[in-house]
């Protein structure tokens, strides 16, 4: 196999693939079946026979359909895609990958989130996870990341607690995939390291609108370490090319009620239409001799560093460009490790990646069944294997030869570890020295610095946002000792934010409201100046039979010209005709779609689709949804009156409307760089 093929993955995929269509049916002993409706039986109204080799065979297949979900990130869905560096990163690293931009190298991604089971919903409040496996000529290098930068805890011996805290209660096993209850809240206000991440998880980050939508971060600092053996340290962000963008609370919520699948089903279609999503890979570096620096500690997982202080240079770009064949065999199966790397990227001293690089393997002996999982098709590197590891539960390879270990001299068939200069991985000689201890260094008890730069980083709706977070979610707290302990915990943080929530949750607030410290912000971390285009958005268009033909064909031309998808909702499915006589194909009604399936409404013009509208609650319920979420609605001539039957305000922000028809142009690009804006945050709702 040609090693610099960017094709190299999918190709050792189709070795595997298997493809029903058109086949006569076997056994798995390759018998063909001639019956598959009927076990065998002593008459046709007698007992089963024993003997029915197919019914057994098949029935007991199905009986061991199931593997052990993740203990965390349980839900999930991947892709695959490929990565291509933008130059030569070889005075930093001398990771293969990262050296010539003419090399593309295949990945696949797995998106997550991180506290429902398997079958829960897309859209909850959670960290996102965006776990990347390059195959890479030299090995498998995994990028276990969230969307989220820092963690809750410094510690990985912690993270049991961490998760028993968050998962459902285990009395009784609620709520599902939801932080919004006692045990976590309880950790939250009793373990303040947690106090910079729950200030993320309470904001417009753990609501994405899209997997195409949000960041990615490695989160903890790791090492690149270039020929010369010189090592930097590093911090792995991946930036979305459409810019984040987040959901509204109220949305998510009725999205994991209207379409569960929200972020998965965006994802899968976006690649079948050929929409691919993008991302840049960015890095921010620290020389070695600069670690003690700054006023936080750099292997603090808890600490990001602000990009005004280390600016991240984009080093190239991923984008993922081909759905998966089989979720089972693709996004079940495949296990990442952060500690699967390459040489020249190795590891730092942050404890909680230390403890990662333990937990990973084992939890995927327990989900995958055994020690050879390497060996299933979506984990198998691309380059060659060998060792003298053998047997093990479902293992594939036949091993020839007598001996498999090193050394021996009966055969010359054990592999031979490689040297440096052939590839072999040298761990980074860091000097390390120290008395046994289990202690938190000093350098890592500021809890609540980067907590505060995040909170006056936000912009007011970002704010309010947050504050409307911690009233739901302690909110929904039983206990008013721990509501009350949250909001000490967060009066450390900013006392009028914690005066807002103890108002809401109904608990006492924060004394000492001196708040006269110096505000540090840094603007890189608010969305609102994030990338903001309109590619890819999708709107609800209202029509019904009736339509004004000219006004709506343009504007669907107009969208699509954009990048942005347009669907016809109406009454029912099939065909609706205009008033001059043209017909449309409707896309959804207003049973089977919803408002907050979209980024935007327009409504279409023409008297006699208008008064059909007027009588139709759903439509009326679309438009009032769309602008209490804030989105971007445009309509023209009569359609301007079924906003007005809603309630809307015309030519209020993020509405577009318009009478003349000489104007539509002007119209439509108004209309288009309204959803540009993602949501129109200066509504009075
Ligand atoms: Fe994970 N994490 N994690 N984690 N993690 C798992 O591994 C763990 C942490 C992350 O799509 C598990 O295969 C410990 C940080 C992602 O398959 C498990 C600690 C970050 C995924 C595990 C952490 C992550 C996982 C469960 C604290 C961001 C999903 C299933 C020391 C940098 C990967 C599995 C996928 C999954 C352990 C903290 C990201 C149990 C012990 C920090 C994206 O091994």
């Amino acid at each position: 196999m040609n090693n610099n093929d960017e094709n190299r993955k999918d190709k050792q995929l189709e070795e595997y693939r298997a493809d029903n269509r058109g086949k006569k049916m076997t056994t798995n002993q390759g018998l063909h079946v001639s019956e598959d409706e009927h076990s065998l039986k002593a008459g046709d109204r007698g007992p089963t026979l024993m003997e029915d080799f197919h019914f057994r065979e098949k029935m007991t297949h199905f009986d061991h359909e199931r593997i052990p979900e993740r203990v965390v990130h349980a839900r999930g869905f991947g892709a695959h895609g490929y990565f291509q560096p933008y130059e030569s990163m070889a005075p930093f690293t001398k990771a293969k990958f990262l050296q010539d931009p003419s090399v593309k190298t295949p990945v696949f991604v797995r998106f997550s989130t991180v506290a429902g089971s398997k079958g829960s919903g897309d859209t909850v409040r959670d960290v996102r996870g965006f776990a990347t496996k390059f195959y890479t000529e030299e090995g498998n290098y995994d990028l276990v990341g969230n969307n989220i930068p820092v963690f809750f805890i410094q510690d990985a011996i912690k993270f049991p607690d961490l998760v028993h805290a968050l998962k459902p209660e285990p009395h009784n096993e609620m709520p599902q995939a939801a932080s919004a209850h006692d045990t976590f809240w309880d950790f939250i206000a009793n373990n303040r390291e947690s106090a910079h991440m729950v200030m993320w998880a309470m904001s417009d980050r753990a609501i994405p609108r899209s997997y195409r939508m949000m960041e990615g971060f490695g989160v903890h600092t790791f090492r690149f370490v270039n020929e010369q053996g010189k090592a930097h340290f590093v911090k792995f962000h991946w930036k979305p090319k459409l810019g984040v963008h987040s959901l509204v609370w109220d949305e998510a919520q009725k999205i994991a009620g209207k379409d569960p699948d929200f972020h998965r089903r965006d994802l899968w279609e976006s690649i079948e239409m050929g929409n691919y999503p993008e991302y840049e890979l960015g890095i921010q570096m620290i020389e070695e001799e600069e670690e003690f620096k700054f006023d936080f500690d750099i292997l603090d997982p808890t600490k990001l560093w602000p990009e005004e202080m280390v600016p991240v240079k984009m080093i190239g770009k991923m984008v993922l460009d081909r759905n998966q064949d089989n979720v089972f065999s693709e996004t079940e199966q495949v296990a990442f490790h952060p500690g699967n790397v390459v040489p020249g990227i190795d590891f730092t001293n942050d404890p909680l990646l230390q403890g990662r690089l333990f937990s990973y393997t084992d939890t995927q002996l327990i989900r995958l069944g055994g020690p050879n999982f390497h060996e299933l098709p979506i984990n198998r590197p691309v380059c060659p294997f060998h060792n003298n590891q053998n047997d093990g539960y479902h293992r594939m390879t036949i091993n020839k030869g007598q001996a498999a270990y090193h050394k021996n001299s009966l055969q010359n068939n054990d592999p031979q570890p490689a040297s440096e200069e052939e590839g072999g991985y040298v761990h980074y000689q860091e000097k390390v020295e120290g008395r046994k201890i289990r202690q938190r260094s000093e350098s890592f008890k500021d809890h609540f610095s980067q907590a505060k730069l995040f909170w006056n980083s936000m912009t007011d709706p970002e704010k309010q946002h947050i504050i409307k977070a911690f009233c739901f979610e302690v909110g929904k707290v039983k206990s008013k000792s721990v509501q009350q302990q949250v909001v000490e915990t967060i009066s450390q943080v900013d006392v009028k934010l914690a005066r807002q929530v103890a108002i809401g949750v109904g608990a006492k607030p924060p004394e000492n409201m001196d708040d006269s410290v110096e505000k540090l912000t840094s603007p890189a971390l608010s969305q609102e100046k994030t990338i903001k285009i309109p590619e890819t958005r999708k709107v609800a268009v209202l029509a019904a039979d009736g339509f004004s033909y000219p006004g709506l064909n343009q504007v669907m031309e107009d969208l699509k010209k954009k990048g942005v998808i347009a669907e016809i909702i109406s009454h029912n499915l099939g065909m609706i005709k205009s008033s001059e006589g043209q017909e449309l194909e409707v896309t959804h009604t207003f049973l089977t779609s919803d408002s907050v399936l979209f980024d935007a409404i327009y409504v279409a013009g023409g008297k006699e689709s208008i008064d059909l509208l007027k009588k139709e609650r759903g439509a009326l319920h679309f438009i009032q949804e769309a602008y209490s979420h804030f989105k971007s609605i445009g309509a023209v001539n009569e359609g301007c009156d079924l906003l007005t039957s809603a309630g809307i305000q015309i030519d209020g922000p993020g509405v577009v409307t318009s009478r003349e028809q000489a104007n539509l142009n002007s119209h439509h690009k108004k209309f288009i760089d309204a959803i540009s804006q993602h949501r129109h945050w200066s509504r009075q709702i």
